[in-house]
């Protein structure tokens, strides 16, 4: 094997060398560029730093990629460019291959000292007239570069050499998050959505930038992942959805699908079981665990803050050490989503017993607690996360035990609301939500939360009013494209008026990836059909 790698390494080294020096040697192909602008491309999130120089690089057939040698993750995310490539162009460029006959031009994917960048997902891109470099400490922060390059490779190919190419404007991006916990929440608990319809949301968010995908896999209306030792949570529990539809869940190896592929896109997969509220599907399935005095039976609506778990009884710990246990051992991320919202018929006292027990068993199967905002009114250690939905107060209660907070306000950050009163589907409890005010906030001074208690953001969209995967792209999309800009880019670097274009120009993107987004008057897309 290290032999193996040792050999690719100086073949792919000598074909470098090669690449450079035959450029020196043979008579260079020249190319009058035209005049570009890499500051106007089209990118969202917006890249920290942008330095132009106002020529091109031509993608075409006389293309090649070459990633670092022995970095087996490097060389997948050069296959992956590839791939993306050729559904964009048609092209189809070689990765590590050397000995190409007439190589015009290379994309170098290299592993550099991550010290000497900002942070794991940092990369740099450094596009010349015959070469990008793509510099990246870990093949995380190769990838999201790779997501910008492909966001700059124009939809339309020019003809002013003999063969088609792809000019993408030359410069330098310097390019990190500004936080580390970008997400989006699925609930696939009100309805449920197949690992299929999980795959193409995980596509698209990842092309965004997006590192997190928190899935809700129960509530009351319904049980949506496999439990080996609780059969019925889901022979039981996973039948029904809001308004009667046919339910559904994830065994463990879709749920291991799942997280796989998220994983090969570098999202990481968030579960949640919330507890001890919206939990009648459970209860309905193991009547032990009802602790609201009445027989839980199934239930499809959409009324919430009636269930809880028994609090007091040690069976229900048992239970949990198992569901935790076995969820946990099948998601190598580092978070556990607890829940805790909305637990209205839990005591004050019960609650706080509760979400202290549950913690320690979180925290045994090594993982690191993630609740809504709630949880920061139980015992909970600083280490605990608080997902900011609703409370003002949850939060600086959450700030005073030095806990970091996920920033998700319901009125300016929840996908299921609706766009405005004419909107298809969704919700309008907290706000209309159009694309602009979905933008227009500030994460980084929201509602005086101090900066470094600030994980991140996350865009959680809850289904009671959608059950399909066009549905579902209606409320996300475009809105969930600003989300990702939030979350990334600095204050500095956002712009409604600068961002809407951009956002226009996604039409391309979206549409070959069929996504179903909702055409906001905001938007002026037709100027890009
Ligand atoms: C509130 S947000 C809920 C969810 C609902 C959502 C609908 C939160 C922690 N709880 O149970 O689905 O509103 O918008």
């Amino acid at each position: 094997m290290i032999k193996n790698n040792l050999i690719r390494s100086s073949i792919i080294f000598i074909a470098l060398i090669c690449f450079i020096a035959c450029n020196n040697q043979r008579e260079k192909r020249v190319i009058n560029f035209p005049e570009t602008n890499l500051a106007e491309a089209n990118m969202i999130p917006k890249p920290l730093k942008i330095i132009p120089t106002n020529s091109g690089f031509a993608l075409d057939q006389f293309t090649a990629i070459y990633t670092s040698a022995n970095a087996a993750d490097f060389d997948h995310v050069g296959r992956f460019l590839a791939k993306k490539i050729k559904t964009k162009t048609d092209l189809d460029i070689p990765v590590n291959v050397t000995d190409i006959p007439n190589l015009e031009s290379i994309i170098y994917i290299k592993k550099v000292d991550s010290t000497k960048l900002e942070g794991h997902e940092a990369y740099q891109l450094q596009i010349t007239q015959d070469s990008i470099i793509l510099n990246a400490g870990t093949a995380e922060g190769a990838f999201r570069g790779v997501q910008t390059l492909r966001q700059i490779i124009p939809e339309t190919s020019t003809n002013i050499i003999k063969n088609k190419i792809w000019i993408i404007p030359s410069g330098k991006i310097i390019d990190s998050p500004q936080y580390a916990y970008r997400g989006a929440m699925l609930d696939v608990a009100r309805h449920f959505f197949s690992v299929e319809d999980v795959k193409k949301y995980i596509d698209v968010l990842a092309y965004y930038k997006y590192n997190m995908l928190h899935l809700h896999l129960s509530d009351d209306q319904g049980w949506r992942i496999e439990i080996k030792s609780w059969p019925l949570l889901t022979q039981i529990g996973g039948k029904t959805e809001v308004g009667g539809e046919s339910g559904g869940f994830f065994t463990q190896k879709e749920y291991k699908e799942i997280v796989a592929y998220a994983a090969d896109h570098h999202i990481t997969i968030v579960p949640e079981i919330d507890m001890p509220g919206h939990t009648n599907s459970a209860s309905a399935s193991y009547p032990f665990l009802n602790g609201n005095g009445k027989k839980a039976e199934l239930y499809e609506g959409i009324e919430v803050g009636f269930s809880t778990f028994d609090t007091r009884k040690d069976s229900v710990y048992t239970f949990l050490d198992d569901v935790i246990g076995e969820i946990a051992a099948i998601t190598p991320g580092p978070y556990f989503h607890i829940g805790g919202d909305e637990s209205h018929v839990t005591n004050k006292k019960d609650y706080i017993y509760f979400i202290n027990k549950v913690e320690k068993i979180v925290q045994k199967n090594n993982k690191r607690v993630i609740g809504w905002d709630e949880i920061a009114s139980a015992d909970v250690d600083s280490n605990a996360i608080s997902q900011y939905w609703s409370s003002g107060e949850n939060a600086k209660l959450a700030v005073d035990k030095g806990m970091k907070i996920i920033l998700s306000p319901a009125k300016k950050a929840y996908l299921d609301m609706q766009y405005d009163s004419l909107s298809k589907h969704g919700l309008h409890w907290a706000a209309y939500i159009p694309t602009d005010t979905a933008y227009v906030w500030t994460p980084e001074e929201y509602e005086g939360i101090p900066s470094e208690n600030i994980l991140g953001i996350e865009a959680p969209l809850w289904s009671e009013t959608i059950s399909n995967i066009d549905e579902l792209e209606y409320l996300a999309f475009p809105r969930a494209i600003g989300y990702a800009e939030l979350g990334w880019s600095t204050k500095e670097n956002r712009d409604w008026k600068n961002y809407k274009i951009r956002l226009a120009n996604q039409i391309a993107f979206l549409n070959r990836m069929n996504v179903k987004y909702y055409p906001s008057p905001l938007i002026d897309w037709k100027s890009n059909n």
